[in-house]
């Protein structure tokens, strides 16, 4: 019996719906992602281009969804908490709480510890910033990059600030952070931990005066409906992370872990320049929205934060932050 050709079709349709030919899709691995800002702000812009880059690079085998806003932790500390249990796979998080989990990560919090963004650059993507990432293990914590916050401003509603005794008295709220508390401190304000999802309520309320963060957090969390003064001290860089449950991480195949930690980074670059071509933006509309500005000297608040720098060099030691600073 001759074959012909006219045989074969039916033949490896057979063969195909039974998988035995064809190409094999497994199905998709779909990750949680954290954050609690806006749907606005950058940590989401770079979240979206995250979850493109790694769809992308796995062909549709790596999903990432996105949950914005708190929906999955009211705060940055709940949201690592989550990603600690595993309830959380990845999340973009100030590096304000982190040291929380692992007290070294406190170093880059110190005030005017970073001079510039190119500064910035050099120390978070060089061998400094790799050592802080792998120091995240200790805590069940995968470091994929470091993302950006951005320099933090002062916002208040009593005064507007032009030196650093200006700052005495004011009941600020801070991050979950030590080191900011201790810097506001010495300044002789009043730090308040609280999570961000608090702060506007706290603000409307009078219960606090004001607050700090980049010109970027103020901007897409309407802090101008609820504080009139902005002082542009740029006190601390605030640097981000994006996060992942290592278990999770290394649960995955070498190709995507490869993709991630890839697409991780080529979504940071994203992320630091979507800020900084809109910071201009953003801070020209801040006025339009009627909040005073100021330029205080930075020096003088770099002078008045030392003894911050002093407490903490036997903390982080000399050298680390020698070779912080010293980084060219
Ligand atoms: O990470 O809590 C804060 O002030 C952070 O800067 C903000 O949530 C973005």
């Amino acid at each position: 019996m001759r074959w012909s050709k006219l045989m074969l079709i039916p033949l490896l349709g057979i063969l195909f719906l039974s998988g035995m030919v064809g190409v094999s899709h497994s199905a998709p691995i779909t990750l949680k992602l954290a954050h609690v800002v806006s749907t606005s702000a950058p940590y989401h812009i770079g979240a979206q281009e995250l979850a493109r880059l790694v769809d992308l690079k796995t062909k549709g085998g790596l999903k990432i969804e996105i949950y914005p806003g708190g929906q999955l932790g009211k705060g940055e500390r709940e949201c690592i908490e989550g990603l600690q249990i595993g309830t959380i796979d990845l999340v973009v998080t100030s590096t304000g709480p982190v040291g929380g989990f692992v007290p070294q990560m406190l170093v880059v919090d110190l005030p005017f510890l970073f001079r510039d963004n190119a500064h910035v650059d050099k120390v978070l993507d060089g061998p400094i910033g790799e050592d802080l990432l792998k120091a995240l293990s200790k805590a069940g914590i995968k470091g994929i990059a470091f993302w950006e916050n951005g320099f933090r401003n002062l916002t208040n509603n009593k005064r507007p600030v032009n030196k650093p005794e200006d700052v005495k008295g004011l009941k600020l709220r801070t991050m979950e952070n030590e080191v900011h508390m201790d810097a506001f401190r010495t300044l002789g304000a009043d730090p308040t931990p609280m999570t961000w999802g608090e702060v506007y309520t706290a603000l409307q309320q009078g219960v606090i005066d004001g607050q700090e963060n980049p010109i970027n957090i103020i901007r897409t969390h309407k802090i101008y409906e609820v504080n009139k003064h902005l002082a542009l001290t740029g006190h601390v860089y605030s640097p981000a992370l994006l996060l992942m449950n290592e278990k999770k991480f290394n649960s995955l195949s070498p190709e995507f872990q490869k993709a991630l930690i890839e697409a991780g980074r080529e979504a940071a670059k994203y992320e630091r320049k979507f800020i900084r071509d809109n910071e201009a933006r953003m801070l020209e509309e801040l006025k339009g929205f009627g909040m005073q500005v100021t330029y205080p000297d930075k020096k003088l608040f770099q002078k008045a934060t030392e003894p911050t720098y002093k407490k903490y060099e036997s903390r982080f030691g000399k050298d680390l932050i020698d070779k912080i600073v010293g980084t060219k």
